[in-house]
C-alpha cells in the first residue's frame, strides 16, 4: 500500500540539485559525484567525502536511537495487552524495533564510529531520536495507533531509503521496511476490531487519533524551507523524496484508510483540492515539535532516563558476550597453534 507511489524517476531528483563546493580532491570527488549521478552505491570500502560520511552517520544513528527508544512507548503495554493473541503480536513488534536499531547500528559502524560512542551521545541527551516517542501512551488505543500512524509514517519515509547511496543503509532499510509493513498492519487491524466493539472502544480510538495525528505529520521533519540537511542529503542520493512531499504522501493514503476506520482526522482544514490532486491540511505546531526535539517534551526524561537505565542493568550480559569471545578465540588460536 505504501510501495506503488515511489517511483521517482533516476535522475528527477539527483540532477536537479547541483554539487556543492567542497575541499576534498576533485579527482576522488568527481569520481565520487559522477558515481551518485549514475544513481549508484557507495560502499563502506569507497573513498567519499568527509561531509558525507558525517551526514551518514548523523542520519543512521539517529534513526537507530529511534528504533530502540521507540520500543518503549509501546513496551509498556506488554504487560497490558487485552489478550495473548494481542500481547504475542506486540512483543514481536517491539523485538522487532530493537532488531533494527541493531542493524543501524551495524550499519553506522561501517563508516569508522563506535557504537559505544553513538550509545554515549543518545543517553548524555547529545543525540536526537525521533519526536514523536516523547509522547506518553495513555490506553490500548494508543498501541494500535502507533502501529497504523507511527509505523505508517515510518515507511512512507523509509521505502526511499532502500535506495539510498549508501550500501550497508540501503540494504538494512529493505528488512526493516517489510517487518514494519506488519507493524503497521498488526496496529490498523486491532482499529478495526475495536471500532467494532462498544461506545467506549470507539471514543478510545478516536481520542488516541486526536493525540497522534499531527505529531505524526510533524514526524517527517520541518519544512523543506526550513530543512537545512535537505538540499545536500538529496543530492547525496541519501534523500529521495522530502520532508514535505512525504508528509503529502502520508496524508493522501492515510485519509481513505480513516474513513474505513470511521473515525475524523482531527483538522478541520483537511480538504481534497481537485486542483492540486492532494488532501489540503491545516497548520502543524512547529514550536512544539522544535521544543521535544529540544530535550521538553512530556516524555523526554523519562525516556532517556528508562533508556540508560537499561543500559546500565545490561552492562553484564555484554561482559559476559564479551568474555565468551575472548575465550572463543583463545581456544580458536589454541587449536590452530
Ligand atoms: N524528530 O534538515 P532536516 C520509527 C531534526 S523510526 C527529531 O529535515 P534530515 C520506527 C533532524 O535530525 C523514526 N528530530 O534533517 C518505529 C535535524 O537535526 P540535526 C525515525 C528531527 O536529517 C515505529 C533537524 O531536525 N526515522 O518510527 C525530526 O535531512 C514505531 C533538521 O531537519 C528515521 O530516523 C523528528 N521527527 O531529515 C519504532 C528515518 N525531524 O541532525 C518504534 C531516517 C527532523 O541537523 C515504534 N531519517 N529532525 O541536528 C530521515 O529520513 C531524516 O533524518 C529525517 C530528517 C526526515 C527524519
Amino acid at each position: 500500500m505504501y510501495t506503488q507511489s515511489f517511483n521517482v524517476p533516476d535522475d528527477a531528483v539527483l540532477k536537479q540539485v547541483k554539487p556543492v563546493a567542497s575541499t576534498e580532491p576533485p579527482e576522488l570527488m568527481a569520481r565520487f559525484d559522477a558515481r551518485i549521478d549514475a544513481d549508484g552505491r557507495i560502499e563502506p570500502q569507497d573513498w567519499m567525502p568527509e561531509a558525507y560520511r558525517k551526514t551518514l552517520v548523523r542520519q543512521i544513528s539517529q534513526h537507530a536511537h529511534s528504533e530502540i527508544v521507540g520500543m518503549l512507548p509501546e513496551g509498556n503495554w506488554i504487560s497490558r495487552a487485552p489478550s495473548l493473541k494481542r500481547k504475542a503480536i506486540l512483543i514481536a513488534k517491539v523485538q522487532d524495533e530493537g532488531g533494527h536499531g541493531l542493524y543501524l547500528y551495524s550499519a553506522a559502524e561501517t563508516l569508522g564510529v563506535a557504537r559505544g560512542d553513538l550509545l554515549d551521545a543518545l543517553h548524555s541527551g547529545k543525540a536526537k531520536y525521533s519526536s514523536i516517542f516523547n509522547y506518553p501512551t495513555l490506553n490500548w488505543a494508543d498501541v494500535g495507533v502507533i502501529g497504523w500512524l507511527v509505523d505508517g509514517a515510518a515507511i512512507m519515509n523509509q521505502i526511499p531509503l532502500c535506495r539510498c547511496s549508501y550500501g550497508p543503509y540501503a540494504r538494512a532499510m529493505v528488512r526493516v521496511c517489510k517487518e514494519e509493513s506488519f507493524h503497521q498492519r498488526q496496529g490498523y487491524e486491532a482499529l478495526l476490531v475495536m471500532m467494532k466493539g462498544n461506545q467506549a472502544q470507539k471514543d478510545m480510538v478516536q481520542d488516541a487519533v486526536n493525540r497522534y495525528w499531527w505529531k505524526c505529520l510533524a514526524m517527517f521533519g520541518p519544512p523543506d524551507a526550513d530543512s537545512p540537511n535537505s538540499v545536500q542529503g538529496m543530492r547525496w542520493g541519501i534523500k529521495r523524496i522530502s520532508n514535505d512531499d512525504l508528509r503529502q504522501k502520508f496524508i493522501d493514503a492515510t485519509v481513505p484508510q480513516a474513513k474505513v476506520l470511521g473515525i475524523t482526522l482531527p483538522d478541520p482544514d483537511l480538504k481534497w483540492n481537485e486542483a492540486r490532486q492532494h488532501y489540503d491540511y491545516g497548520q502543524i505546531d512547529w514550536t512544539e515539535f522544535w521544543n521535544t526535539v529540544n530535550g521538553n517534551g512530556p516524555c523526554n526524561k523519562e525516556r532517556l532516563a528508562t533508556r540508560v537505565k537499561a543500559h546500565n542493568d545490561g552492562a553484564w550480559v555484554r561482559d559476559a558476550a564479551l568474555a565468551h569471545a575472548r575465550k572463543q578465540q583463545q581456544r580458536n588460536m589454541k587449536e590452530a597453534a
